[in-house]
């Protein structure tokens, strides 16, 4: 089973969360944070800035880790792969968040999530974080990519 790390933002303003439609790749058509892959020599941290600069043009300056997860995706298969998220909740940036050509991204009342648009796993973590609460999950999906397992912990902090 190959691993891979990825980073994952979430941008929040007063009462409002900033979902972005993933117009191509993994995940295309799901509204979802900003994110991807770790390239070698980057932090987590640095390659979460990075996908926001290339994603929203956004710089973020104010942000803390919320979440690690383990995603195993294609749990049904005989190859099945991990992708590891390290997901963050921006609150500070510099710039204003626009259309690229990997996502098209829009405010939306933390009242208003459209779950059903997102992937299957975030209505069950997403309002935890925006809680307050840290977290440690796991997540299996099948290669239709929905959700058949899930495992949710809350930490103290993240190491
Ligand atoms: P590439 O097109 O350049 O090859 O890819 P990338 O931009 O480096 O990575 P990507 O494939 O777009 O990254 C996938 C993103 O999706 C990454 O931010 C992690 C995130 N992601 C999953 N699974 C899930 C999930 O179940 N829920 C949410 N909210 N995000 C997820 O990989």
């Amino acid at each position: 089973m190959t691993d891979r790390e990825y980073s994952l933002a979430f941008l929040l303003r007063n009462d409002e969360i900033l979902l972005a439609m993933k117009k191509r790749g993994f995940g295309a058509g799901k509204l979802n944070g900003a994110g991807g892959k770790v390239e070698p020599g980057e932090t987590i941290e640095q390659a979460m800035v990075r996908e926001c600069q290339e994603e929203l043009t956004i710089t973020p300056t104010t942000f803390h880790k919320v979440a690690y997860h383990d995603f195993i995706l294609g749990a049904d298969t005989d190859q099945p792969w991990h992708q590891r998220a390290h997901a963050f909740i921006v609150t500070e940036w510099e710039g204003e968040p626009a259309e690229t050509e990997e996502m098209a991204p829009g405010w939306v009342k933390l009242s208003d999530i459209p779950y059903d648009q997102m992937w299957d796993d975030d209505i069950h973590w997403l309002p935890l974080v925006l809680e307050g609460k840290l977290l440690d999950t796991t997540f299996t999906f099948n290669s239709d990519e929905q959700m058949m397992t899930k495992a949710i912990r809350e930490v103290e902090k993240f190491v």
